[in-house]
């Protein structure tokens, strides 16, 4: 049974997402593919008014970090179960949102090793587990920094580009329907939740320049960091991952989303907290980075429609 006040599992996070996809007409699911270990991904639409704006967010990418699918959760049942509350935002956008995108690295870290990172791929001959799915992504894979080759880092970048299952399944969804030519609702926002630090990161990761759209990236990640603060007082810095965090990292979700999906307002948000629990975030603190969270998505989402 889902709640904020613990961390759940996969299948309880997946059963939420498809109770919601059952007793709401606006609500529906996108199987998008199986893992590695065979468990299925699904992504949770919700049309509440046919807007032709995609609103893609994404949490649960790197395993341990258990905040980021209970605060994408979080925002899900909001929109849903208070839609009232934040109707002018849900109405604006077509919303796809995959709480859990590495549900094996999720899964092991719950079960095996609290600290796990990658996914949970093995290969015949190699003696290590798991790619690092956020060193995978095609843009730019191995050709700049921040990764590793050696199959035991935690950084490992794979064996090749879009080697992980999950990594394949979102990129053949974003970019053969989401995306596609024929699509109704392109994305204008690619949201994908991390932790720790409390920051808001735009492109690019991969080289210290600047985005060509560098100014209105900076304006909604500026309103949602606002919004944020106003709720409890929690500071997030943002600017881009290479000045924020350094150093250069090539590989990311988020600069494929930016350089080839071509999604004008993509974000890494680094959750609670600082470092003082850092990955092992109590679950006390889950409504109160929800709460804040669900502001900082609103803000920069009226920002959004405000630029386009
Ligand atoms: O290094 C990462 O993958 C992310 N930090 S984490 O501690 N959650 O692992 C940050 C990714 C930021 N985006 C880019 N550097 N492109
Ligand atoms: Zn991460």
């Amino acid at each position: 049974n889902m709640t904020w006040t613990d961390y759940h599992s996969y299948n309880t996070i997946t059963g939420f997402l498809e109770n919601i996809a059952a007793k709401n007409k606006f609500a529906s699911i996108h199987s998008i593919g199986k893992t590695f270990e065979n468990r299925e991904m699904k992504v949770l639409e919700i049309n509440t008014a046919n807007a032709q704006k995609g609103f893609w967010i994404d949490g649960g990418i790197h395993a341990r970090e258990w905040i980021s699918p209970a605060v994408v959760t979080f925002i899900v049942n909001e929109f849903v179960n208070n839609y009232e509350k934040h109707k002018d935002v849900v109405d604006a956008f077509r919303w796809f949102i995959l709480p859990v995108a590495n549900p094996d690295g999720y899964e092991y870290s719950r079960a095996e090793d609290r600290l796990w990172r990658k996914t949970r791929s093995v290969r015949p001959g190699v003696n290590c587990v798991g790619v690092d799915p956020n060193r995978n992504f095609p843009y730019k894979w191995m050709e700049v920094a921040g990764f590793n080759d050696d199959v035991c880092s935690p950084i490992y970048a794979g064996p090749n580009s879009a080697s992980e299952k999950c990594v394949q399944n979102i990129m053949s969804f974003v970019m053969q329907k989401l995306q596609a030519e024929s699509s109704p609702s392109k994305l204008v926002a690619f949201y994908i939740f991390h932790s720790y630090s409390e920051v808001w990161l735009s492109p690019w990761g991969w080289t210290d320049e600047l985005p060509t759209s560098y100014s209105d990236l900076m304006r909604v990640a500026a309103a949602g960091t606002a919004a944020i603060k106003e709720v409890y007082g929690t500071v997030f810095e943002h600017g881009t991952s290479a000045q924020i965090l350094p150093p250069l990292v090539s590989g990311a979700g988020d600069d494929w989303a930016y350089g080839d999906a071509k999604v004008p307002f993509v974000y890494t948000i680094e959750l609670r907290d600082k470092g003082i629990h850092g990955f092992l975030l109590p679950p006390d603190q889950i409504v109160a980075s929800g709460e804040e969270m669900l502001a900082g998505v609103k803000a920069s989402a009226r920002e959004i429609l405000n630029i386009l």
